[in-house]
């Protein structure tokens, strides 16, 4: 008798955008196949945990029928490109929003496999005949990230990326990308070379064709010079590293054949999502649904499964973890509207918990050392009287926490950040700016819940006591205590 073995599925959603129609199929091949449960995940896509051996081929299947693939969503491959998410930061949204499905597909493997293993079954021992110019016969030493972040927005957390594309527009035109190189979160508890990384920006290209050419090198450099020995030291920022920024730059120069231009201007304001009802430029309505780490609830999944069945929106996953209904004309909006109602959708959420995050952990992630999915929403509920108390409730503080030191919820850009060491306790980390423009420190290790809400405690009083005017508390914490 086999083992009954349970997979899960992460699907590749670039810049995170579904139809009505494949929300509704994404919704039924969840109540047939797994847990039941859909995770929203910090890279704008969606999981399902739970899947049996054989309900893999028909899930994967049935995804294909509702044009959706689960291809390079693991992997040393480019994974999901993620870009930001609100269609109403900019009239531009669209146009730059259709560079993470460019990227993708300019990354994609080009092995056959996936279809062969999972939809039609043939051909699976021609494999080694199909050239693969980016990836040859090696893939690259590691996963490899990309997102795309539209000022003033940095709610895909760009600087934690390999690449990180900052979209400058001027005059409402888009003039091209700021290219950060080398960010990546992950470290190791007692390994002292592994480290967080914020991306580094090496300058600017003004064409489309240049950003792809440059993306794409970006890759064969890390393809030829990355670490293949220590996985641990093997993501694109130790490359970085090893050849230095001017080095990087200077190699890759000679293999993109064209200068980068300086880097451009540009200023990030906001990272969180932009909850409730919003209007874009050409007056679509936008509804940011508030998804707690992006555990779709069942009352949620239900009336998303209607609102889909009334086909008057799209669907868009935030890097923040939240779901977006989008693309809603002012007609069918009262439609919404009156779900939102009957489903009691919209409760009293505190400025924190908004500006939570945290990543799956405990019990289907094999690398968690504590939780962090299941356990942030219970100590937000015990920092909120505590926030109560010193006037906070409407700052939106961002907090994040993970079960192990991979980082999956970006806890490393958050201002209160807890990176679990073992069951219950965790690594209290401090100073991350609001934005995602600063990597936070070790604060306290080891911190069990008491500790952290005295801790807690503390520093919201220092704050308040000692904050210069519009100072945040990462700021204030990044000034007065590290
Ligand atoms: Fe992650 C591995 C979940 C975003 C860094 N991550 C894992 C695995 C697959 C565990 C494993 O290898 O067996 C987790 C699956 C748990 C489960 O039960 O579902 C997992 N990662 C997630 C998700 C679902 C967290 C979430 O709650 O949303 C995110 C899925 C993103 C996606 O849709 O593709 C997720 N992972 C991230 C991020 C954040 C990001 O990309 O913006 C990071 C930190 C950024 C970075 O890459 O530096 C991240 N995950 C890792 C790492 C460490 C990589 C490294 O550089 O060493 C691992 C472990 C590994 O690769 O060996 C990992
Ligand atoms: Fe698992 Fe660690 Fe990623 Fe959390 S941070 S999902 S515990 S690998």
């Amino acid at each position: 008798l086999d083992k009954l073995y349970s997979f899960m599925i992460r699907l590749r959603i670039p810049g995170g955008v579904i139809n009505a129609n494949q929300w509704i199929a994404t919704h039924e091949i969840s109540e047939q196949f797994g847990t039941g449960t859909l995770k929203i995940t910090t890279r704008q896509t969606v999981q399902l945990h739970g899947l049996l051996k054989h309900q893999l081929r028909p899930t994967i299947q049935a995804f294909n029928s509702a044009k959706l693939d689960s291809i390079a969503a693991c992997g040393d491959v480019n994974r999901n490109v993620i870009a930001s998410s609100h269609p109403q930061i900019s009239p531009l949204h669209q146009q730059i929003h259709e560079y993470a499905d460019k990227i993708s597909t300019l990354l994609l493997p080009k092995t056959q496999s996936y279809y062969e293993v999972f939809i039609d079954g043939e051909k699976i021992y021609e494999r080694s005949a199909e050239a693969d110019p980016l990836y040859e016969d090696r893939y690259l030493p590691r996963k490899f990230k990309i997102a795309i972040a539209i000022p003033p927005s940095n709610d895909v957390d760009v600087f934690t990326n390999d690449i990180g594309l900052i979209a400058i527009i001027e005059n409402n035109e888009l003039k091209g990308f700021n290219i950060a190189i080398g960010g990546g979160l992950a470290t190791t508890h007692g390994n002292a070379n592994t480290y967080s990384r914020l991306g580094s920006i090496i300058g600017f290209t003004d064409t489309e064709e240049k950003t792809l050419k440059a993306v794409y090198e970006i890759l064969t450099v890390q393809r030829d010079f990355g670490n293949r020995v220590d996985r641990k030291l093997s993501r694109l920022k130790y490359t970085v590293d090893k050849l230095t920024v001017e080095g990087f730059k200077k190699e890759l120069e000679s293999r993109v054949g064209f200068k980068f231009l300086p880097e451009q201007p540009f200023q990030f304001t906001e990272r969180n999502d932009r909850f409730g009802w919003e209007q874009n430029h050409q007056g679509s309505w936008f509804y940011t649904l508030f998804v707690e780490h992006g555990v779709v609830k069942p009352y949620q999944k239900q009336f998303l499964f209607e609102v889909a069945q009334l086909n008057i929106s799209n669907f868009i996953f935030s890097g923040n973890q939240n779901l977006i209904l989008g693309e809603i004309s002012n007609e069918n909006k009262p439609k919404i509207e009156a779900l939102l109602k009957s489903h009691d959708i919209e409760k009293q959420v505190s400025a924190l918990r908004k500006s939570s995050m945290a990543c799956v952990a405990l019990p289907t992630c094999p690398l968690a050392l504590a939780e962090a999915q299941r356990y942030l929403p219970e100590l937000v509920t015990k920092i909120e009287p505590i926030l109560e108390k010193y006037g906070l409730t409407e700052d939106e503080i961002s907090i994040r926490m993970t079960g192990c030191p991979n980082g999956c919820g970006r806890p490393y850009v958050s201002e209160l950040g807890f990176v679990g060491t073992s069951p219950g306790q965790y690594n209290f980390m401090l100073g991350g700016d609001r934005f995602g423009e600063r990597l936070n420190k070790l604060y306290k290790e080891k911190q069990t819940e008491a500790q952290i809400l005295e801790e807690v405690d503390r520093l919201f009083s220092n704050y308040v006591t000692n904050k210069i005017t519009d100072e945040t508390f990462g700021d204030f914490a990044f000034r007065t205590i590290l």
